[in-house]
């Protein structure tokens, strides 16, 4: 319940002005708004803001703090200046978030002169998702050399995370000018602080070698002085530091919580909103001038509850509006197609171009991963890239999380972040990111956030890398509205496909075969674009559709040639984009051969060729003259042993004999 800190670190920020009035709000990150110094740049008028936001924040149903969690947009484009945490008035809205607008905008935020949040979306985001995200904008703030600061709010509980660990490790790693605020409630939901953590925050912030600042969290003053001067040592380029502000629930985890976990003859809490009234008192304000004030609340609090009580549902058509990638990639378009010389290169090398021309033609572009500067990368793909873009290729620890929530917001800071994960089956250690984050930030922000991320990721079966080093995972990650997946199974597309990933508003995993690294191949001119979101009829064809995903293009071309001899053509077809998947190309191609196989080098089960199949059946039925099939992997972890795994992969033999018999009563 961070209800106490939220208001007071909200004033904090706004005493911050006050006693520095050069101080620019625009550049403290997590708060980017549009306040203004004018209006509460004097003590009195200060005052009287903080006597009437916060009663205000506490008659908020439902709201436990408005700053709970955050990787702040640094991009004065992007005004999303931090993610509410917390339930809300739940009749209205798509979500809680059209109910904080409401509720919180239409008052408390408007009065912030906030006018990001204005008819916008805002979800409820756990802070124990997030510190691994808020890591970052740090990078943007070092990539840019400005003088940004980051600040990044988290509970007691969050600590526990080990998105906690990896961020500030890393923030500690690389200096990053972030303030990094525990708010300390001594509860963790139902469990107490002291039955969560084995050392208090003190030991854990010597162990990351960053200073430690512990403050009064229920009192204004104290909050206010510690962040003006901890932010004046970030500025200076000290960093990152953690401060505590230590508090206490004033009621339960939610709405409705009986407390029953609490010592029942406990002290009340210490009530910061006393406090400050009797400062403003002993300041020489009167009984009755606070008691206008608490009328106007009164008042305004009312007017924005019925507000928002009378305000109609959205509209169905804002879901789709706000989560259809396919809406994204459709306000991309037309994708640049340059003329010119193709050249004859590797996979690997045209991956390397791709990345080294998107960083020649956009500064924003960055590239950050695990060896990827000074060592090229595991499989050479950054070579020379750190030393021809200095800064802008990061190597970082083993830290997919942190690595992850670096790509989310810089992505939101306006930046280009192309992270790698070295390998896919690594995703599980991050995929909070990319699932949760990356994937959900612009539907829970009502657009006002994109995370344009790119994530170059690869996998490949048939060099006995082994269970933990092989997997296709595409599906799994396909199966997460929001995402973007493709695979480029050509040297032209590994090429193509990044760049067109990197101009993407939206996170983007490439899932590269590292086979293919090795093959030699047309290249596209300079510049070229894949369009993403297009299946490719890499052979056109008569009798049967053949759909394939990555490397698989090439097992179906094969098998396709030998089944020349049979007097059977194959039209082929390379998916290219996972997600979303172009089914319309697949039924087109379906509607002329009547019959369907699906090629991949992924588990079958739940597969993209499941996907295929269904949508084929659902909407091609008609056409099909035989069923649909599949080849892939079984479901059995890829396995080590050479002769193991050329039995896991699909041949070219075993796409012949399916061709062969699909096509018998042609
Ligand atoms: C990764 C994850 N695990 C569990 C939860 C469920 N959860 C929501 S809030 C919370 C407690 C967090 O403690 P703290 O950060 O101290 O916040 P407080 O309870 O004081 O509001 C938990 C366990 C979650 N949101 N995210
Ligand atoms: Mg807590």
């Amino acid at each position: 319940m961070l209800l106490f800190a939220a208001g007071l670190l909200i004033a904090s920020f706004l005493k911050l002005q006050q006693l520095n009035p050069g101080f620019n709000y625009r550049q403290l990150a997590t708060f980017e708004t549009t306040l203004s110094v004018d209006r509460y740049g004097s003590p009195a008028s200060l005052q009287r803001f903080l006597q009437a936001a916060l009663p205000r924040i506490r008659k908020l149903p439902g709201v436990e703090s408005a700053a709970s969690v955050s990787s702040l947009p640094t991009e004065p484009s992007l005004d999303f200046p931090f993610t509410v945490k917390g339930g809300a008035i739940p009749r209205h809205g798509q979500s809680s978030g059209d109910s904080y607008y409401l509720i919180v905008s239409s008052d408390y935020f408007q009065t912030m002169e906030i006018p990001v949040l204005k008819g916008r979306q805002i979800e409820q985001s756990d802070s124990e998702h997030s510190p691994g995200v808020v890591v970052i904008n740090q990078a943007m703030a070092r990539l840019r050399r400005s003088d940004q600061v980051v600040a990044a709010f988290f509970g007691d509980g969050a600590i526990a995370t080990g998105a906690f660990h990896e961020a500030v490790n890393l923030a500690a790693l690389w200096t990053l000018p972030v303030l990094l605020v525990c708010e300390n409630n001594g509860f963790s939901e139902f469990s107490r602080t002291s039955d969560q953590h084995p050392v208090p925050l003190r030991e854990r912030a010597r162990g990351y070698g960053i200073p430690h600042v512990l403050v009064d969290g229920n009192d204004v003053d104290a909050v206010a002085s510690a962040t003006a001067r901890l932010v004046a040592d970030l500025r200076a380029g000290r960093g990152p530091v953690l401060l505590e502000a230590v508090t206490e629930r004033v009621r339960g985890h939610y709405e409705g919580d009986q407390q029953r976990y609490r010592d029942a003859d406990a002290e009340p809490a210490p009530d910061p909103l006393e406090r400050s009234r009797r400062v403003l008192l002993a300041n020489g304000h009167t009984q009755d001038y606070l008691a206008t004030i608490d009328r106007e609340v009164d008042v305004e609090v009312d007017r924005a509850v019925a507000e928002a009580m009378a305000a109609p549902w959205p509209d169905v058509e804002r879901m789709y509006e706000l989560g259809d990638v396919r809406r994204v990639i459709a306000r991309t378009r037309p994708w640049p197609a340059p003329t010119g010389d193709p050249t004859e290169l590797r996979g690997s090398q045209a991956a390397r171009a791709a990345l080294d021309d998107a960083m020649a033609d956009d500064d924003r572009v960055f590239i950050a991963g695990i060896d990827v500067a000074a060592g090229g990368g595991v499989f050479g793909i950054t070579k020379g890239l750190a030393a021809k873009y200095p800064g802008r290729v990061l190597d970082t620890p083993i830290s997919e999380t942190a690595i992850m929530g670096l790509g989310v917001g810089a992505a939101m800071a306006g930046l280009r972040p192309v992270v790698e994960l070295m390998y896919l089956d690594f995703v599980g250690v991050c995929l909070d990111q990319l699932m949760n984050q990356a994937a959900k930030l612009g539907f829970m922000t009502g657009g006002a956030t994109q995370v344009g991320l790119v994530v170059r990721t690869q996998f490949a079966v048939g060099r006995s890398s082994g269970s933990q080093h092989s997997q296709s995972l595409e599906a799994m990650l396909a199966h997460l509205p929001g995402l973007v997946v493709v695979a480029p199974a050509t040297v032209a597309d590994m090429y193509g496909l990044l760049r067109s990933a990197i101009d993407l508003a939206a996170p983007v995993v490439i899932i590269e075969n590292r086979l293919l690294y090795e093959r030699k191949d047309e290249a596209p001119p300079s510049g070229h674009r894949t369009p993403i979101g297009q299946a490719f009829v890499a052979r056109p064809g008569e009798d049967i559709t053949i759909v394939t995903v990555s490397r698989a293009l090439h097992t179906a071309l094969d098998a396709a040639t030998q089944v020349e001899a049979d007097g059977i053509s194959c039209e082929v077809i390379d998916l290219r984009t996972i997600a979303p998947l172009d089914v319309d190309t697949v039924l087109a191609s379906l509607r002329r051969t009547n019959r369907l196989l699906v090629v991949t080098e992924g588990v079958g089960d739940f597969g993209v060729g499941a996907e295929v199949a269904a949508r084929a059946v659902d909407e091609g039925f008609w056409s099909l003259d035989a069923p649909v099939r599949r080849l892939h992997g079984p479901s059995t972890p890829v396995p080590y042993s050479p002769p193991l795994e050329r039995a896991w992969l699909p041949s070219v033999e075993r796409v012949v004999d399916e061709i062969r018999t699909l096509c018998r009563d042609r």
